[in-house]
């Protein structure tokens, strides 16, 4: 169909979890869709759906106007790019590997060297949610890509763009995947707190749930008062909280399990309050990281 025909073609390299997830989600939109992986055989159930199977990395370059790469790391996508960089020439390439700003831009550099359009990505999504609709992708780079890419980017979930500094997509999905981890680092502790007495994790977790979601409901107050730098407070103190992780780690000793997740947030605490900012609320600790010790 002529809508079909229309639709640019697209080339996704490596085809992990997510690179298997991004290609298929092309597919399904109806783009030509060229893919390359290192180990052959990943790209059998893509080629199977319609995909089309390129024998090296410079076919795989050479077939589309829009090239995605998502790999490993970006040593792994110098590897499968670095002695193809000619034929990028004119080319755009969205970089979704996860990496540091300073490999981004540096990324940036090469690409444009090339004569490519570049954007980096942070895909703030599991494989199973992309073209989902709770798929976000973050993208830094050239503006013009951007807009020229919009509607084939939409494709792989909600597209937000950052800036021209190549750097900022990675920097946001670091900062996004930290506060994902830090989630994740309460919950395994207080479960293996509360294992401890034989609770079953997913009992705990019918508890869990509401009561984060209700500690998240400070995340805007808190953000003011750092934007703000004004941290006083009539929620709860850092003395308060302070006690409160004396009596979480000595817990945690007396069950017998690790204080490793926990001990570090106590550390940041206990040096807010010996540097004499005891009567703040705990959004004084995210300033503190600024000077660190
Ligand atoms: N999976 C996820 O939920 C997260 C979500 C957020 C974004 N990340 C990032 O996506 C990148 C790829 O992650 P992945 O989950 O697809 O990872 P794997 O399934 O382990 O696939 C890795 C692919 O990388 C290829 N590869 C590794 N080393 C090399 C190399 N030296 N040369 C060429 N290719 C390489 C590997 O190829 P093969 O082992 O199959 O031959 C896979 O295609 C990553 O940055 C996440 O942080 C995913």
């Amino acid at each position: 169909n002529a809508g079909a025909d229309s639709r640019t073609p697209v080339t996704v390299i490596g085809l992990g979890m997510m690179g298997t997830a991004l290609a298929e989600a092309f597919l399904k939109a109806g783009h030509r869709t060229t893919v390359w992986n290192r180990s052959a055989d990943k790209a059998d159930a893509l080629v199977a759906k319609g995909a089309i199977r390129a024998a090296t990395a410079a076919e795989a370059v050479s077939a589309s106007p829009l090239i995605v790469v998502c790999v490993l790391d970006y040593e792994a996508a110098h590897e499968i790019l670095g002695s193809v960089g000619g034929l990028l020439t004119g080319r755009t390439l969205v970089n979704l590997t996860n990496g540091k700003p300073e490999q981004a831009r540096k990324a940036a550099k090469w690409a444009a060297e090339q004569g490519a359009d570049y954007l980096d990505g942070g895909i703030m999504a599991i494989p199973q949610m992309i073209a989902g609709p709770g798929a976000l992708l973050l993208y830094s780079g050239s503006p013009g890509a951007f807009e020229t890419y919009r509607g084939e980017l939409d494709v792989l979930g909600a597209s937000q763009y950052l800036g021209e500094d190549a750097g900022l997509a990675a920097l946001y999905d670091l900062a996004l995947l930290s506060a994902m981890y830090g989630m994740f680092g309460g919950f395994y502790h207080a479960v293996a707190l509360v294992g401890t007495e034989k609770v079953e994790a997913s009992a705990f977790t019918a508890l869990v749930i509401p009561w984060l979601q209700a500690m998240m409901a400070s995340l805007p107050l808190q953000a003011q008062a750092m934007d703000a730098n004004v941290h006083a407070t009539d929620v709860s103190s850092l003395y308060i909280n302070k006690i409160g992780f004396v009596n979480l780690i000595k817990a945690s000793q007396e069950q017998g399990i690790s204080t490793e997740l926990v001990a570090p947030l106590q550390a940041l605490v206990d040096r807010a309050v010996a540097e004499g900012y005891g009567a703040d609320g705990l959004s004084r600790l995210a300033g503190l990281l600024k000077k660190p010790q």
